[in-house]
């Protein structure tokens, strides 16, 4: 639509309303002051008790229609979640039944209560007891809520199972870098000082660890379904978070101090696509901090595989190491001498360039 037509109307509507405002001030000034007062609190009293009906409707409604289109209806995708959400529940159980209990109570006493001929309201000015009850009730509830919360919080932060794997998540300006420990299942240590885009090092590596040389960093976050994950987040440059809500988690990126989180994924993409009936269903990861210009461009892609297909993705995947120094990969062997005395040369000039730096341990 034409924007000038829509401003005329807007224009239009605001002059009828405002000439019908004009109209019913002069009645009002015909009728008489206290009539005209009498008349308004009806009609307020009426609007009250209209809003509070329309209100708890359309709430109703939105809640029908909008529920199952929310990752609330596909459940949770990780065991611990499962957690999270019964705790959402309860907690929107108890704050939604004291929300509608005073919404009810607020505007049908307006209602009620409207002005009207030999009634004088009752003025109470202080009340111990009633004082203590909405302090002590809402105390209580509220710290059983926080207790139950700090110990799923601890649960998910603290130590995971034997059986779980290590991911390490690092968020960047705008994007994320995973990393695996490779057949060692160690990852290796690594430094922002060592950190060279244009060698391939995106991370900062330390070469001189060589728990380094199979570790390898898909494009993809890959999980094991039914096989606790522990990840291990952290920041190249701002805050970042990683936000996980098909999971129903997040935890902050810092750069310089590692943050840990530890879930176990349900169902594998596979099963999420035929759950949701959504043949191009994909579990997401997301920032959750807003970190600069390009924040609403840093999605990541999860992959939840079984166990062979995870071990068949890693099989094919090259360590960064033989990105970084081609003539140690064992695909691109030549002729021995040439090819091994200059990779050593290259390992040795960047361990050298690199030996002064404080290292961090993971
Ligand atoms: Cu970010």
């Amino acid at each position: 639509m034409n924007i000038w037509l829509l401003l005329g109307i807007v224009l239009m509507v605001f002059i009828v309303i405002f000439q019908i405002a004009k109209a019913s001030e002069y009645v009002n000034v015909l009728k008489g002051e206290k009539k005209s007062r009498e008349q308004s609190n009806r009609i307020n009293a009426f609007m009250m008790l209209c809003f509070l009906v329309v209100g708890l409707a359309g709430a109703y409604i939105c809640n029908k229609h909008l529920y199952p289109k929310t990752l609330f209806a596909q459940g949770s995708a990780s065991k611990e979640g499962e957690m999270i959400d019964t705790m959402f529940m309860v907690t929107t159980a108890i704050t939604g039944f004291v929300f509608l209990l005073t919404q009810i109570a607020l505007f049908w006493f307006s209602f009620k209560y409207q002005e009207k001929e030999g009634r004088k309201a009752f003025y109470i000015p202080h009340n111990n007891k009633l004082e203590v009850i909405w302090t002590v009730i809402p105390a209580i509830a509220l710290t059983v809520l926080v207790v139950i919360g700090l110990r799923h919080w601890f649960k998910i932060t603290g130590d995971p199972p034997a059986n779980a794997m290590v991911v390490e998540i690092t968020g960047k300006q705008f994007g994320w870098i995973f990393r695996y420990p490779g057949k060692d299942g160690e990852l290796g240590k690594k430094h922002y000082t060592l950190i060279k885009e244009a060698e391939g090092n995106t991370l900062g590596q330390d070469w001189a660890d060589t728990k380094n040389n199979d570790d390898v960093m898909p494009t993809t976050l890959y999980l094991v379904k039914d096989k606790p994950v522990k990840l291990v987040i952290g920041s190249r440059d701002v805050i970042h978070d990683v936000g996980l809500p098909h999971f129903r988690l997040k935890m902050d990126a810092v750069p310089g101090i590692p943050t840990t989180l530890w879930f176990t994924p349900k169902w594998t993409t596979k099963e999420m696509k035929e759950q949701t009936k959504n043949p191009d269903f994909q579990y997401e990861l997301v920032c959750d901090q807003l970190c600069g210009s390009s924040h609403y461009a840093m999605r990541g892609v999860i992959e939840v595989v079984t166990q062979e297909e995870f071990d068949a993705v890693m099989a094919k995947q090259k360590p960064n190491y033989y990105t970084v120094f081609p003539d140690k990969d064992p695909a691109n062997a030549k002729p021995a001498g040439a090819a091994a005395d200059s990779a050593e040369a290259a390992t040795a000039k960047i361990v050298a360039g690199t030996a002064g730096g404080n290292k961090t341990k993971i």
